[in-house]
C-alpha cells in the first residue's frame, strides 16, 4: 500500500498575509504613518520604486478575500494588525476606525467558519516611535504593552490565538544590521539591542495578556536550519555561529532565559550584558510557537563575511526558488525536529510556508499554473506529517500567502501567493496551487497521497 498521508482530525489548515503587504490605504481612517510607508517613500530604497500605496486594496476588498478563503475551505487565516492604523501614534491616542477595521474583519472570518490568529506585529512600526528611537528605546516594551493591551482588550475570545511579534530576527538583521528593510539602519551596535527590545516587548505583552486574556499567546520566529559545508572544525563553528544568530538567538532567551554564548563571539564588544530583570521578563511560558518555514543554509566559514564570518554553499543539485532560497523539505522535518527535542515538544503552528516562482503574469481562462508552488506545498505538507509521525507537536499549516502581495523591498517583483493578483485590476484568482492546497485541506492531507516528487 502507498504512504498515508492524513492528518490529526483537529489539525488547522489556513493562509497567512501581513498588513501592509496586502491592505493599501495606509493613511486611510485616520491612521497614523508606519516606518514601512516611510521607507517605500524614499527614493532608492524599494525595487521599482513599489510602495505600499494600494497593494492588494485588502483594506477595501477585505470582504470578498474572506470569501475566497471560505471558497477554498480555509479553516484558519492568519493577519497581522497595523499597530498605527489603531495608534496613529503609536502610544496613547486610540483611533477608532483602525480598530474597527480589524473588528469587521475578525467578526466575518467567524462568520465564515474561518479561526482568526493575530500577529500585532509584522514590522510596520508606527514612524512616531522610530522617531522616539523605535526598537532602540527600551521604553518599547511599554508602548508594546500598551497597543498590546488594546487589541486584547477588544478582541481576545473572538481571536483566541495571538502572535506578538512576526520573525524578531528579519526586524533586527534586515532593519539595524544590514540595512535592507526599514528602518535601513547598518549598525553593528544597533543590532543586539534592537534585539533585546523586541523580546522585551514580547515578554511585556505575554504579561498583559496574561491579565486580560484568556486563550492562548505565543511568538513567531523564522527558523533556517544550518548544515555544514565540510566537517572542517571551522565550517562546524561557523555553522554552529549561524545556528545560534539565527535559530537560537530569540528561542534560548524565551525558553531558557539565556542568550547563546556565540552572540558574544559574533557581535563582540557590540555585545552588552543584560540586568537579569530583562532576562526574567523575557522567559515567560507561552502557549504556542509558531515557526516560518522557507529554506535551509549549507554554512562555510568565510573571514570576509562580516559579522557572522559565514557564507552560504549553494546547492547546484537542487531547486531555487525566485528569491534564490533552495528547495529544501528535509529541512522542516529538520527544524521541528530540533524544536521538539531543544525545546522540550511546544506546541507548534507553521504560521509561514511558501515559495516564490515565476508565474504567468496573467490569468489565463481563468487559470494560473504553478506546478512548482504545486510541488513545493506537496513536499513540505509531506515533510510536516513525517514530523507528526516522529512526535512534534504540530497542530496546524498556514500557508504564505494568501495573496500575491508586496514582498518588502522586492516590491511587486516577487509573487508567493496560491492566489494570482492582477496589479492593474486587484482581479483575484486561484493558481492550481490554491486548488491543490484546498484539495489538500478537503482531505485532511490525503491527497498528499497521489503523484511522486
Ligand atoms: C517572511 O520572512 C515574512 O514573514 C513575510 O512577510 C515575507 O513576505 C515572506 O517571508 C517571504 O519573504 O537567502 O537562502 O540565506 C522570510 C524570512 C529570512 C527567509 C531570510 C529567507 C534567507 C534565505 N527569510 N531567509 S537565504
Amino acid at each position: 500500500m502507498s504512504k498515508q498521508y492524513r492528518f490529526p482530525e483537529n489539525f488547522l489548515w489556513g493562509s497567512a498575509t501581513a498588513a501592509y503587504q496586502i491592505e493599501g490605504s495606509p493613511l486611510a481612517d485616520g491612521a497614523g504613518p508606519s516606518i514601512w510607508q516611510r521607507f517605500a517613500h524614499t527614493p532608492g530604497r524599494m525595487l521599482n520604486d513599489d510602495n505600499g500605496d494600494v497593494a492588494c486594496d485588502h483594506y477595501n476588498r477585505w470582504r470578498d478575500d474572506v470569501g475566497l478563503m471560505k471558497q477554498l475551505g480555509m479553516q484558519g487565516y492568519r493577519f497581522s494588525v497595523s499597530w498605527s492604523r489603531v495608534m496613529p501614534e503609536g502610544r496613547g491616542r486610540v483611533n477608532p476606525k483602525g480598530l474597527d477595521f480589524y473588528e469587521r474583519l475578525v467578526d466575518t472570518l467567524l462568520e465564515n467558519g474561518i479561526q482568526p490568529t493575530a500577529t500585532l506585529f509584522h514590522w510596520d512600526l508606527p514612524a512616531a516611535l522610530d522617531d522616539r528611537g523605535g526598537w532602540l528605546n527600551p521604553d518599547i516594551a511599554d508602548w508594546f504593552g500598551e497597543y498590546s493591551e488594546v487589541m486584547y482588550k477588544r478582541l481576545d475570545g473572538r481571536i483566541k490565538r495571538w502572535a506578538t511579534l512576526n520573525e524578531p530576527w528579519v526586524v533586527t538583521d534586515g532593519g539595524y544590521l544590514h540595512g535592507a528593510l526599514a528602518p535601513g539602519h547598518r549598525n553593528r551596535f544597533e543590532a543586539p539591542i534592537a534585539s533585546h527590545n523586541l523580546l522585551r516587548a514580547h515578554g511585556k505583552s505575554v504579561q498583559v495578556y496574561r491579565a486580560v486574556g484568556k486563550h492562548e499567546v505565543g511568538l513567531v520566529v523564522n527558523i533556517e536550519p544550518k548544515y555544514p559545508a565540510s566537517q572542517s572544525p571551522e565550517d562546524l563553528a561557523a555553522t554552529r555561529r549561524a545556528e545560534a544568530y539565527m535559530n537560537r538567538q530569540y528561542l534560548d532567551p524565551v525558553f531558557f532565559g539565556t542568550y547563546p554564548e556565540e552572540l558574544r563571539e559574533i557581535f563582540g564588544e557590540a555585545w552588552p550584558e543584560w540586568p537579569q530583570a530583562d532576562m526574567d521578563l523575557i522567559r515567560q511560558p507561552l502557549d504556542f510557537i509558531g515557526v516560518n518555514y522557507y529554506t535551509r543554509n549549507v554554512a562555510r566559514h568565510d573571514e570576509a563575511n562580516w559579522p557572522l564570518k559565514v557564507s552560504p554553499v549553494r546547492q547546484t543539485q537542487h531547486t531555487y526558488t525566485e528569491t534564490g532560497w533552495e528547495v529544501f523539505p528535509q529541512g522542516l522535518t529538520d527544524t521541528l525536529t530540533w524544536v521538539k527535542e531543544r525545546y522540550g515538544n511546544p506546541k507548534v503552528f507553521i504560521t509561514e510556508n511558501g515559495a516564490a516562482f515565476f508565474d504567468p503574469p496573467k490569468a489565463e481562462r481563468g487559470r494560473v499554473r504553478d506546478p512548482l508552488r504545486v510541488s513545493y506545498l506537496r513536499q513540505h505538507l509531506r515533510a510536516v506529517h513525517k514530523a507528526i509521525e516522529a512526535g512534534c507537536d504540530i497542530q496546524g499549516y498556514y500557508v504564505w500567502s494568501l495573496l500575491d502581495n508586496l514582498e518588502w523591498s522586492l516590491g511587486y517583483s516577487k509573487r508567493f501567493g496560491i492566489v494570482h493578483v492582477d496589479f492593474e485590476t486587484q482581479t483575484r484568482t486561484p493558481k492550481d496551487s490554491a486548488r491543490y492546497y484546498a484539495s489538500v485541506v478537503a482531505s485532511h492531507g490525503e491527497a498528499l497521497a497521489n503523484e511522486d516528487d
